[in-house]
């Protein structure tokens, strides 16, 4: 049955490429797509070469990703430049060698990717790079249908998450293909396994913070107010937010917190008519910054601008600045039948603010959860 695309001559292309004697090294900046693409490009050439290791940019930090290289044995490493010596070839998946300053200075023989080709020319003999496919997972199935190889179990599940992740669940950029890819897997893959990777949403050092959530959770308004009080680090207030999401009822919550003293609010919800990233600009005025998108935003202060007299009782200090600024949003999108006019009667200055760091607080917010695009270096995202 003709599933997929034919790719011989791609194939024969990268044959081409393989040495017995040669040592492959397959960099990645690891999320759940590079993760499984490499391990099925090391599945296609490895029984050519001397050796194929996959090696990760990143440090790895998100539960559900450690949970996929667990559960689904992925062997890779950290890569260190001083492995430059052992390796004759490198490989880059869904990546390109322009992306990361880690890949700088190496020789790229493989690119296959799907993020934009941009204008750096790509020197690697062999290229594939589709931005029409929703991951390289997709792109990776079709290789190995190509060269006849069923993928195994942990390979087909790996995949499998790889292609769901970088399509949020089928939801974002995913086309046909994608999802044959998907159900093609799914004869191989394993169910309980899969369940056991999206399930690890947590870490267990993270649930004292949810006890404390709980604790002190609060209506606030017609939201309800978190606080958190000191935290390593602001992105638990992300986990956290993310979880009182899946609350049924809940319109919006502000989980807040101190890291870096600095305090911090993230906001969550907004399904309804609350625009939070334009409660989240007025949060603190005067003393700090806030913005983002309607159902997702961020403001902060640096504690030392914070008045002396509210140091002491910060969570209510910050509540009722968090309250206050629902309460008269709520007000203005009332008074304007769904927030048009209120939009406007925001002062010039104070909308150009906005705005501003809504993309700051945008792009750092779009990380949690079936998390969007995150900057390639530091850290594991789900994209
Ligand atoms: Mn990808």
């Amino acid at each position: 049955m003709a599933y997929f695309r034919v790719l011989s001559a791609q194939l024969a292309q990268l044959q081409a490429l393989l040495v017995r004697e040669e040592s492959w090294a397959i960099l990645i900046t690891a999320d759940p797509d590079a993760l499984a693409s490499a391990m099925a490009l090391q599945r296609i050439i490895r029984s050519k070469v001397k050796s194929v290791t996959i090696a990760r940019t990143n440090e790895i930090t998100r539960p559900d990703n450690l949970a996929m290289i667990r559960y689904l044995n992925i062997p890779v490493v950290k890569w260190r430049p001083s492995m430059k010596k052992k390796i004759q070839r490198f490989a880059l998946v869904d990546s390109q060698a322009h992306h990361n300053p880690a890949f700088a200075g190496l020789e790229f023989s493989v690119v296959i990717d799907h993020h934009p080709k941009t204008d750096d020319p790509c020197a690697a003999p062999f290229q594939d790079i589709r931005p029409d496919y929703g991951s390289v997972s997709t792109m990776m199935t079709e290789y190995l249908y190509s060269a006849g190889i069923r993928p195994a179990r942990l390979l087909a599940t790996a995949l499998q998450y790889g292609i769901r992740t970088d399509t949020a669940t089928f939801g974002r950029g995913c086309t046909d293909v994608d999802l044959r890819a998907y159900h093609y897997l799914s004869r191989f893959g394993d169910a309980t396994l899969m369940n056991r990777i999206l399930r690890s949403e947590y870490m267990p050092e993270w649930l004292p913070y949810f006890s404390r959530a709980f604790e002190t959770l609060r209506p606030c308004g017609r939201g309800s107010y978190v606080w958190l009080g000191k935290v390593n680090s602001s992105d638990i207030l992300v986990v956290v937010a993310d979880f009182f999401l899946k609350v049924h009822g809940l319109r919006w919550v502000a989980v807040c917190g101190v890291s870096a003293g600095r305090v911090v609010v993230v906001f969550r919800g907004g399904y309804g008519k609350m625009d939070l990233g334009a409660v989240a600009s007025c949060v603190f005025p005067g003393i700090g910054g806030g913005g983002g998108h309607k159902t997702m935003a961020r403001a902060e202060a640096a504690l030392v601008d914070v008045p002396v007299e509210n140091r002491s009782g910060l969570e209510e200090y910050v509540f009722q600045l968090i309250y206050t600024a629902a309460e008269k949003r709520r007000r203005m999108q009332a008074a304007s039948h769904g927030g048009k006019k209120a939009s406007t009667e925001e002062s010039g200055t104070e909308e150009a603010k906005r705005r501003t760091l809504a993309k700051a607080a945008g792009e750092k917010m779009s990380e949690p959860s079936q998390g969007a695009a995150e900057e390639p270096v530091q850290k594991d995202s789900a994209e």
